[in-house]
């Protein structure tokens, strides 16, 4: 590629940043093709590209090399299939790849620019993505990462993939996978129990090589199929099985819809329609139709069968190694070693073994403990095992067959003095629930349905038991309020329905146990009544309505957005890990109530993105068309109406305002009231409602910027994110006189919305001003944060312990400290209010700087008694060891 190629199609931003890719019409650039399979992502490659999608290349020029003051360079959305080895000679002075998301490039290459640095970002390869993402969590990322591509030394191209077999009871699932295997029909086979695993060998359509799929066939009734749900994986090949012969085509599209909604667009779906023979299924099905429905997923055309006579098998066979050879795995680099111990692994006779004798199989396969436990991250991530590393627990255990799990699972949903008493578990019950299973492993057994949101131990029971989601009874409880019910007097209510593209069965169990921290002990199979309690008095109610079609989730508090979002963030990151097909719109009810005795409430709904997106240019108000009244649109997104003055815009304003309101007294007010915040403002005064909408907009904000954080810092860093720094006087001197470059950093624990310093990780450190100049940017977004948390969050919540005076000294010694520094320009612009945060960018060297000091302070990364957890809305979290069992209750000990 010629540099006038390279200017033209080069956008550029600034003299430091580049951003990669062809804009306007879309050609591509052709790249040499070697070999054969290179030719054939070749043809891709060349296929006509989406409208809007800008970036095309599909080479890297090796002058990219000499640009010398390149600082940032992004391949984002480019379709890269190979970069030129100058690239990879450059150190990370020169150049930081953003982002090669979106880019075509293998494992390998993209390894090579990870050795380069670390905070990459997504590396283009989902599963590998997410295998860093879960793993990174503990700290080990950057390390996991590079045993991966260390692996990759001896490595070899591998055709595997897994195939599941699923479709209604006696659909004939279990024969056919036999024939298909060669073996002979069995008349009159007997049901399958649970899920059995086995081995089918494919010729590849185009390459000289075998396919190998690992067959899952999945027996059982609908109660079984909560759980193995559980293992149907994405970048699959799903066999779903239908008879012909019962001819409900129903059955069909309801199978297809759970598939997409468990793997979204990422699987190949194939069916194969049994009892040919005797029935043809041409007649039945509407195959078109099914296509134009599930096109993206679904095989171009239906395979009759029959197990008994082999009519057709033949021809299945050929189509399935021809859609397992679409999957994007196929050829993809894997270490030798690596599919020994896998091998040697998945043959296991035991269906479970500890890590420990994992890692030691995996050693005599010469794969050492640093690759053994990326290895079992990625086949835990595949559905192979399962190995919940991170969580302190579960990890001694590894569980090689599913099966052994799955029906754990299901004796517990199976018994019945547990549906009886409403989804209460005693643990006394268990030794008689499990007795096929030793008594050492129930503990493990009991978290993990806890890990898999099955069930959550009650707390307050007379006896040691858990609540089973799935087994809460039918009829409602009485509420405080019901949906309808106009809210009390000083109560808000902010609401929003989740209109759903399709049926979610298990929703409401696992929103149950997800957001059991809130619980109320008010739950039913439809809904569940939720509660904040410390400053905020929120009540939530999430109930399911249009036959399970609908979500409604609604809050009513004096101030309600903080757990408003936190129920929807909760909702919204449930749905997209349990149903990644979904699809759904976010409705916001008309707040108009008819006049009349009951007070009706107008049926109207708006669309909240079409809300959001009249708030954001300034549009105040819009009339509802069932009810023909005027709406506020800042009072449906936030409860509260528009304020009037200056555009609610960046953290600088909020402060403001917030100090503003706080000058107001209302500080004073909150502090001296031990009365829940729904008494005081019985007794209403126009600062102190002011002053209650800033707290909650402070509380959802400190959330927001930590969610923020949490997602660059997944990528990034396995390290605690808010800190106290604070200069270290001389002693003797007076206070002002700065021992030069020698600070204290203390860090804090990121507990809900009540952050607060943990002493006892506080540490003393020289370094250069410059490394101050580096974290400058990151540290006052995290200074700025903490001073409205001090300001605000903390007297309100009433933290015991806490010592807010220290706090604020050090808060003012640490704003000094950072004043000497040059402010980083702040982004502006209009925000969705639910995401209303624009955090002080940070671009990634500030939070490396960081990390490399927290590392050096304290290389094992405990940091004296904190954890790293994950919160219902699957954030990840700093938190210390006082607040750590809210998170994890840590092993149930369960009584003989
Ligand atoms: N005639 C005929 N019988 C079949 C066919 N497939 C399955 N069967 C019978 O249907 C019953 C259920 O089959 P099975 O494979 O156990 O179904 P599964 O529950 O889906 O695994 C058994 O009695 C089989 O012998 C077929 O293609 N033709
Ligand atoms: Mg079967
Ligand atoms: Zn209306
Ligand atoms: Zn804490």
């Amino acid at each position: 590629m010629n540099s006038d190629v390279m200017t033209s199609h080069w956008t550029d931003r600034g003299e430091q940043g580049l951003r990669l890719g062809t804009p306007g019409n879309g050609q591509c650039h052709k790249f040499p093709t070697t070999s054969r399979r290179e030719h054939r992502v070749a043809g891709q490659l060349l296929d006509p590209p989406a409208a809007g999608q800008a970036g095309r290349l599909t080479e890297l020029p090796a002058e990219l090399a000499q640009l010398t003051n390149l600082r940032h360079l992004s391949l984002t959305g480019n379709r890269l299939a190979e970069l030129p080895a100058e690239l990879a000679q450059l150190t990370d002075i020169h150049v930081q790849v953003r982002s090669v998301s979106g880019n075509r490039l293998t494992e390998r290459e993209i390894g090579q620019l990870a050795a380069l640095q670390d905070d990459l970002g997504p590396l283009g390869n989902r599963l590998v993505d997410r295998l860093l993402g879960s793993l990174v969590a503990q700290g080990q990322g950057p390390s996991l990462r590079r045993a991966y591509v260390d692996s990759l030394t001896d490595a070899e191209a591998r055709y595997e993939a897994k195939l599941l077999l699923v479709g209604d009871p006696e659909a004939g699932k279990s024969s056919l996978i036999a024939r298909l295997r060669g073996e002979r029909f069995l008349p009159g086979r007997s049901a399958t129990h649970g899920i059995e695993l086995g081995w089918l060998q494919l010729q590849h359509p185009s390459e000289p090589t075998t396919i190998t799929l690992r067959t899952w066939d999945f027996g059982g009734q609908e109660l079984y199929q909560a759980t193995q749900q559980l293992f149907m994986t994405p970048q699959a090949v799903y066999l779903l099985v239908w008879d012909a012969r019962r001819g409900d085509a129903e059955r069909v599209g309801a199978w297809l819809r759970r598939i997409r909604l468990l793997v979204g667009d990422d699987a190949r779906v194939m069916i194969a329609a049994t009892r040919a023979d005797e029935h043809p299924a041409e007649a039945e099905l509407d195959y078109p139709a099914l296509l134009q429905h599930y096109g993206t997923v679904l095989a171009e055309r239906l395979y009759e069968v029959d197990s008994r006579s082999g009519t057709g098998l033949e021809s299945l066979l050929a189509a399935l190694a021809a859609e397992a050879a679409k999957l994007p795995q196929m050829g993809e680099q894997v270490s030798r070693r690596w599919v020994a111990a896998r091998d040697q692994l998945l043959a296991h006779r035991e269906p479970q073994l500890s890590y420990q004798a994992c890692k030691e199989i995996c050693a005599k396969q010469g794969v050492g403990a640093d690759q053994a436990d990326a290895l079992l991250g990625l086949l835990h991530l595949r559905g192979q095992l399962l190995h919940y590393a991170n969580d302190p627990d579960l990890r001694e255990v590894v569980v090689l067959q599913p099966d052994w799990l799955t029906r754990a699972i299901s004796y517990v949903l199976e018994d019945l003095p547990t549906r009886q008493s409403g989804g209460v578990l005693a643990h006394a019950r268990l030794r008689e629930v499990w007795q096929v299973y030793p008594p050492s492993l129930h503990p493990y057994l009991l978290r993990l349905m806890e890990q898999f949101d099955v069930s959550y131990r009650l707390s307050d029971a007379d006896q040691p038991s858990s609540l089973v989601g799935h087994l809460v009874p039918h009829q409602p409880p009485t509420l405080p309020w019901q949906l309808d019910d106009p809210p009390a007097r000083g109560i808000r209510e902010l609401a929003v329905r989740l209109a759903l593209s399709d049926e979610t069965p298990g929703l409401m169990a696992w929103l149950i146990v997800r957001h059991h921290r809130f619980t109320t002990g008010l739950h039913w199979r439809r809904g569940v009544f939720l509660a904040l309690a410390d400053g905020f008095a929120s009540q939530g109610l999430l109930e399911l309505a249009a036959e399970g079609r609908e979500l409604a989730l609604t809050v009513r508090a004096p101030e309600p957005s903080y757990f408003f979002f936190v129920l929807l963030d909760g909702v919204r990151q449930l749905l997209r890990e349990r149903w990644p097909g979904l699809a759904y719109d976010l409705l916001v009810p008309c707040q108009h109530r008819y006049s009349g005795p009951d007070q009706r409430r107008c049926p109207g709904r708006f669309r909240r993105d079409v809300l959001v997106q009249l708030y954001q240019s300034g549009e105040p108000t819009l009339r509802c068309p069932e009810c023909a009244t005027v709406q506020d649109v800042a009072r449906l997104l936030t409860a509260v109406a528009a304020v009037r003055g200056p555009e609610p815009g960046g953290t600088i304003e909020l402060e403001a305002r917030l100090v503003q309101a706080l000058q107001g007294g209302m500080q004073q007010v909150l502090q001296a009231e031990l009365a829940p915040i729904a008494d005081l403002v019985g007794s209403i005064d126009a600062r102190l409602d002011a002053g209650l909408t800033e707290i909650g907009q402070t509380a959802h904000f400190t959330r927001a910027l930590l969610q923020r954080w949490t997602i660059r810092y997944e990528t990034t860093s396995g390290t605690p994110r808010l800190f106290t720094l604070t200069p270290v006087t001389k002693e003797g001197l007076s206070k002002a006189a700065v021992w030069q470059d020698r600070y204290q950093l203390t860090v804090w624990c990121e507990h809900d919305d009540k952050p607060h310093p943990w002493p006892s990780a506080c540490y003393q450190f020289t370094r250069p001003k410059d490394w101050l100049v580096t974290i400058a940017p990151y540290a006052i977004g995290v200074l700025r944060l903490l001073q409205l948390a001090a300001k605000v969050t903390l007297p309100v919540t009433i933290l015991a312990d806490v010592d807010l005076k220290g706090i604020n000294d050090d808060l003012e010694a640490m704003s000094s400290l950072l004043q000497q520094l040059p402010l980083p320009p702040q982004p502006r612009g209009p925000a969705d209010p639910g995401q209303a945060v624009h955090p002080v960018q940070a671009d990634g060297s500030e939070l490396r700087a960081l990390r490399a000091l927290l590392t050096e302070l304290d290389p094992r990364r405990t940091f004296n008694g904190m954890y790293v957890v994950a919160t219902s809305s699957w954030d990840v979290r700093w938190v210390c060891q006082d607040h750590y069992p809210a998170y994890n209750p840590g092993p149930p000990s369960i009584p003989a």
